[in-house]
């Protein structure tokens, strides 16, 4: 067994001696996925069934699992003025960017790749890099091929919903159990600025009487998804001046008509795209903007906060792009898809998931008792596993938590260039780093040098690697008890 630990344990990223992995060997089910501890108090556990291992849906699971997309759907029926599908960059993550296009068995040949190699999969998205609905023909196509091939995948679909009221019924038979429709507006008049015209029925539609069929449709379809169980998401971008208080609207429609969740995401516009509002300088909110926002619409339809907005061939866990390990010429051409490497990280990501929840709802009652007002916003360096395990100096992003009296709770992402060069920090580097981490009181991460650590602190943010490899919330308890104690500085020395 000593092998198979090897690699689970880097996986996981527990440390060498954990008493989880100890757990894992031994078969003991005491905390395993038979009790399921670590579903939310708040869903009810048929939900949870959808949910659980569903790296967009739940917050939780994407700390463990991973998504990936297939590009084949290029054909789009509308344009949004944010989006323009000649632009690629490897290194760019939004959405409407890919690589290469592929065709269904391309597709499949590619998910197969992955399944084998990436055990954190379980979920095959189609978003593009037009709209999987209008491209429905070879959406389909691929669904059906991976499905025969790999039962348990779970299928995801995101759409513009323009055409997605005529496909409802075949996605509810196709087990396409996640959909995504990205709703910018329930008022044709904000619609037309955003949509300079769709295509719909074989005609053109420009300005308020395309917005006004676009929003219909998109009501239809969400309500029919609705009726059917099918768990919907809705993507809002949100684009200050054009749309931002309206998505207050949005968001209380769309929980009236059964949205699972509401992600609203940063407009992402430079001129470089070339998109509309690019070349037009409409700019996107900054960081603390979008959770000002994302803060005001709490209370309303439930809101997804970690969406990494991803290229339509993203592959991997959300934040840490896997994608360009899997184009097609470096895939035999004849593969099996052998399901050993994801089914023994089930098992032991099922004992862990119950440890780490165990120890999250330690955490947030600490918290709770500590009975003073305020909040810490704590920046964390992670690869994933619910664990402080990423360098400083390697980070590409750090998670960003809010802890408070009312727990501990993710609120977003802060993308950064890695510090650390072949060894060496680089300080201009550390200046984008330190002002991408506005707002920020502590950073946490694995390991950090003296250098960058004095760096941080001159600009009022403190950094510690004092919890390394522990539970993220864990650490933020202990941080926020001693932050409302008298001593934080060993936190730091
Ligand atoms: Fe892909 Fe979208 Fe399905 Fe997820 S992504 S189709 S729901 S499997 Fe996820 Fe990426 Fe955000 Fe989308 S992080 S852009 S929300
Ligand atoms: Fe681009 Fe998607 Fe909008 Fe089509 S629906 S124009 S692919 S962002």
């Amino acid at each position: 067994m000593s092998a198979p630990i090897t690699w689970l344990e880097s996986l996981t990223n527990t440390t060498s001696s954990g008493q989880l992995l100890t757990a894992a060997k031994s078969g003991d089910c005491a905390s395993s996925s038979c009790g399921s501890s670590s579903r939310p108090t708040d869903m009810d556990s048929a939900t949870w069934e959808k949910v659980k291992d569903h790296p967009c849906f739940s917050e939780e699971a994407h700390h463990y699992f991973a998504r990936m997309h297939v590009a084949v759907a290029p054909a789009c029926n509308i344009q949004c003025n944010y989006c323009n599908r000649k632009y690629d960059c490897a290194n760019e993550s939004r959405p409407g960017v890919v690589s290469e296009k592929l065709t269904p068995d391309q597709a499949l040949r590619k998910v197969i790749a992955v399944a084998n190699e990436v055990p954190q999969l379980s979920v095959l998205g189609i978003a593009g890099p037009g709209d999987a609905c209008y491209d429905w023909k070879k959406t389909r196509a691929t669904f059906e091929r991976v499905a025969s091939e790999i039962p348990d995948i779970k299928l995801c679909i995101s759409t513009n919903g323009l055409a997605l009221p005529e496909h409802v019924d075949e996605l509810a038979e196709m087990n396409i159990s996640h959909v995504t429709i990205t709703i910018n507006m329930v008022d044709p008049a904000v619609g037309e600025k955003i949509y300079p015209w769709i295509f719909y029925g074989h005609r053109r539609y420009t300005g308020i009487a395309a917005a006004k069929i676009l929003h219909e449709q998109q009501m239809l379809g969400l309500e029919m998804l609705s009726e059917r169980g099918i768990l919907t998401k809705i993507n809002s971008v949100m684009i200050p001046g054009v749309n931002d208080q309206h998505l207050i609207e949005v968001n209380k429609w769309v929980k009236e008509r059964g949205a699972f969740l509401h992600n609203v995401m940063p407009l992402i516009s430079e001129p470089a795209h070339g998109t509309w509002f690019g070349l037009a300088g409409q700019r996107g909110p900054n960081a603390l903007e979008l959770k000002a926002f994302q803060d005001r619409l709490e209370g309303g339809a439930k809101l997804m906060r970690h969406c990494r907005q991803c290229r339509a061939d993203a592959v991997g866990l959300l934040g840490a792009d896997r994608g360009q390990e899997f184009t097609l010429d470096q895939i035999p051409l004849e593969l099996d898809y052998d399901g050993g490497k994801r089914h023994a990280y089930r098992e032991v990501v099922a004992r862990i998931r119950d440890d780490h929840s165990a120890a999250k709802k330690e955490a947030i009652a600490t918290v709770a008792s500590v009975n003073i007002p305020g909040s810490l916003q704590v920046a964390v360096a992670t690869k994933g596993g619910g664990r402080i395990n990423e360098h400083f100096g390697h980070a590409k992003e750090f998670q960003v938590y809010e802890a408070s009296q009312t727990g501990i709770k993710f609120v977003g992402h802060r993308k950064v260039e890695p510090y650390c060069h072949g060894g060496w920090g680089e300080d201009a580097t550390l200046g984008d780093i330190i002002a991408a981490l506005e707002g920020i009181d502590f950073v946490l991460c694995a390991r950090i040098g003296d250098c960058p650590k004095k760096q941080l602190l001159e600009a009022g943010i403190q950094a510690t690697d004092a919890f390394g490899y522990d539970y993220i919330e864990a650490a933020i308890s202990a941080l926020y008890a001693t932050k409302h104690g008298s001593d934080r500085s060993q936190l730091t020395a």
